[in-house]
């Protein structure tokens, strides 16, 4: 027993069930985990770099600056501002980085697939139409193909494009936006570009001007939203199939005790795909059996986790803080691994069982661990050779623990297209209906928690976010980690909606949907920002994203990637609320990000501590966007029409205004 794991000094409280029962077990104990090491390194983090004024781009420093003392400037003379946005500008490019490589595969992988190479295929026309549209491609009377080569191929050059021409995808964004854009000179051009510009003006000497360094963070944040992360999600969806609502489980119950567990890990669905073709194939299945398995129960962790759940509802086990709990319950063969956000603590803690943790991609290797490349044009044939390394371990599984009860229910697959569906039917799809109910009040705005989990605080953060969102009538959608972490509150589910307010339950009532929506993983964020177009287009609610009563939130920010979104969204005017920053140790600089870029973007970054602030100040946020539309007043109307049913004997039929505290609330 390890009970007192469960409250280490230092990191918040572990409310996850299956975490604390995982880290009880006796196989456990010798399991060290991120909770542990924050209590082991008993120092607190190093107060420059939390704030941001360290840096280290050049060697006359390191240099400490502190704002405001005349002798603790660079050696070079940088001030406290020029260096935390130097530091900000550099994570966006890192963000942005990262979510472009992974783009250029899906890229890849969609030529290959297009020119009949490999074992996926086109299965969206409709979407490949659409996307022909915008990339201007002749569709009439040709093969789906030979359509998609040439997005594939016009989509790739998009990434090393080298003249000052705007990104194909930006032309999707109000035409408001692209003309502040354009005012701004902060069209992203090409994406490789914009990211080695990024590095290039945060050199040593060179752009030392915190609103000019912003302007090109922007930029190069765009380019991730607009640009990288929205062709990977419309790329993915017409190879794999555009997500459409289904049901799965999340956590660790979905491990199965008599069958071989590989939990994918990382992010590119490219080889989880590959995987889940090859797992179904005869050969393997006869592999799994003769070692003694009743068959090959593949699972998710991490964004990986979250592609193949919502195009082919395969179980996530795990999200970014519980990836070592995973291998801890002894139960995995093999962990198989790509890129971005695997500890590398998992080789360790993959030790004292029979797992083996499997890197497959040349850019991302790790000490004790299998490399087995995972090759494109050999998918199925690299998938079987990391199956048959997993399955030969089965027979060495010792003793294993799974918390069996901790599987939840999810309905999972909101992709802006099925929003758009579901709401509108599918022979009149449109955001009609949603803008409708903002409008009339019913739903009173929309509250986006994505992003990362990590040990900064409570594990239930996005939970009770979520919880006092939906209970205020705030429609929920959820990417990344957090919609795992939501789904293991059995919050992605249409049981859920006792939760919510009463206008936001009616509504989700009347179309059979969840109070929380999950649209898959970080990519998928440029799903909310095409819904967030489609609002705008459809008219009532303003005429650009800034005028939508609409704001978003990744209170767990852990990864570089999350200040990148967080800059696009920004940047495209929608309002995002974080934890903590890391800009407080220069004064202007991060006033010019919490208040300054109002008038810039009309949007800002926010700054709330814990679930609650973070929930009320949304739902301020949202009120405030009611009131400059004038639409405030519906709202108050809708609710008393409820209390007014209700007492005329409505009975229960729209929900319990006790629990809600909406109809008390002050526009
Ligand atoms: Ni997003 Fe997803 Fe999770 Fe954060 Fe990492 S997996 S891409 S970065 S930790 S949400
Ligand atoms: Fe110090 Fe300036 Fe060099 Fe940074 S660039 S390390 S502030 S001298």
């Amino acid at each position: 027993m390890a009970s007192s794991r469960n409250q280490c000094e230092g990191c918040p409280e572990i409310t996850c069930i299956s975490t604390k029962e995982v880290l009880q077990q006796d196989i456990a104990k010798n399991v060290v985990t991120a909770y542990d090491r924050i209590q082991r390194r008993g120092m607190s983090a190093c107060l420059f770099g939390s704030g941001g004024t360290c840096c280290r781009h050049c060697n006359m420093g390191p240099c400490q600056i502190i704002d405001g003392v005349e002798d603790m400037i660079g050696i070079c003379g940088a001030t406290a501002d020029t260096v935390a946005a130097r530091n900000f500008g550099r994570i966006c490019a890192a963000g942005t980085a990262a979510h472009t490589d992974h783009a250029r595969e899906m890229v890849k992988g969609f030529i290959a697939t297009a020119k009949g190479e490999g074992p996926h295929e086109i299965k969206d026309v409709r979407k490949l139409h659409q996307l022909a549209e915008v990339f201007g491609v002749e569709t009439e009377g040709r093969d789906k193909n030979e359509i998609a080569l040439e997005i594939g191929e016009l989509a790739l050059a998009d990434f090393g494009k080298q003249d000052d021409e705007p990104l194909t995808m930006t032309k999707r964004a109000p035409a408001k936006r692209q003309e502040l854009w354009k005012r701004l000179n902060i069209f992203p051009r090409g994406v490789d570009r914009e990211v080695v510009e990024m590095m290039h003006r945060t050199h040593m000497g060179v752009d030392q001007e915190y609103h000019n360094i912003m302007l090109q963070a922007s930029r190069c944040s765009l380019g991730d939203g607009w640009g990288s992360s929205m062709l990977s999600t419309e790329l993915t969806d017409i190879m794999f199939g555009t997500p459409v609502p289904r049901r799965a489980i999340v956590d660790l119950g979905c491990l199965k005790e008599d069958q071989v567990n590989i939990t994918v890990h990382g992010h590119e669905p490219l080889l989880a795909e590959a995987l889940c073709l090859a797992a179904q194939e005869e050969d393997m299945l006869a592999l799994a059996k003769k070692a003694g398995a009743k068959g090959i129960n593949l699972a998710g962790v991490c964004c990986t986790g979250n592609e193949i759940l919502m195009r082919r509802g395969i179980p996530v086990a795990a999200g970014f803080v519980q990836q070592e709990m995973a291998l801890a319950t002894g139960a995995i063969e093999a962990m198989v691994v790509d890129v971005q956000c695997i500890m590398q603590s998992v080789a360790e803690v993959a030790k004292s069982f029979h797992t083996d943790i499997i890197t497959t991609n040349y850019r991302a290797k790790m000490p004790d661990s299998v490399h087995i490349q995972f090759e494109e044009h050999d998918a199925i044939g690299s998938a079987k050779e990391i199956l048959k390394k997993a399955i030969a371990n089965y027979k060495k599984r010792g003793d294993c623990f799974i918390p069996e009860e901790t599987k939840l229910d999810v309905v999972v697959g909101f992709s802006h297209e099925t929003i758009n569906n579901m709401l509108g039917g599918t022979f009149r799809s449109s955001y009609r209906p949603l803008n409708d109910n903002i409008i009339n009040g019913r739903i009173r705005g929309v509250g986006a928690i994505v992003g990362c989990d990590n040990y900064k605080l409570a594990d239930d953060t996005h939970e009770r976010i979520a919880r006092e969102l939906i209970k205020n009538d705030v429609l929920v959608l959820a990417t990344g980690c957090a919609a795992t972490s939501l789904g293991r509150a059995g919050l992605v589910s249409p049981h859920a909606i006792e939760h919510a307010g009463p206008g936001l339950r009616e509504v989700c009532e009347a179309v059979g949907m969840p109070p929380v929506l999950h649209m898959g993983s970080c990519v998928d964020n440029s799903r909310i920002l095409i819904a967030a177009t489609e609002m705008v287009r459809e008219g009532g609610l303003g005429d650009d994203i800034s005028d939508l009563p609409a704001i978003g939130t990744a209170p767990l920010w852990m990864s570089e990637k999350a200040i990148a979104i967080g800059q696009y969204f920004v940047a495209s005017g929608a309002q995002v609320v974080f934890n903590n920053l890391p800009t407080t140790g220069a004064k202007e600089f991060n006033n010019y990000l919490l208040e300054g870029m109002m008038d810039t973007y009309g949007a800002v970054w926010n700054v709330a501590s814990g679930p609650e602030e973070i929930a009320k100040l949304m739902i301020e946020r949202i009120d405030a966007k009611r009131k400059a539309l004038g639409i405030d007043k519906q709202r108050e109307r809708v609710l008393f029409d409820m209390a007014m049913r209700r007492d005329l004997g409505g009975g229960k039929a729209i929900g319990d205004a006790g629990c809600t505290g909406a109809s008390h609330h002050e526009s």
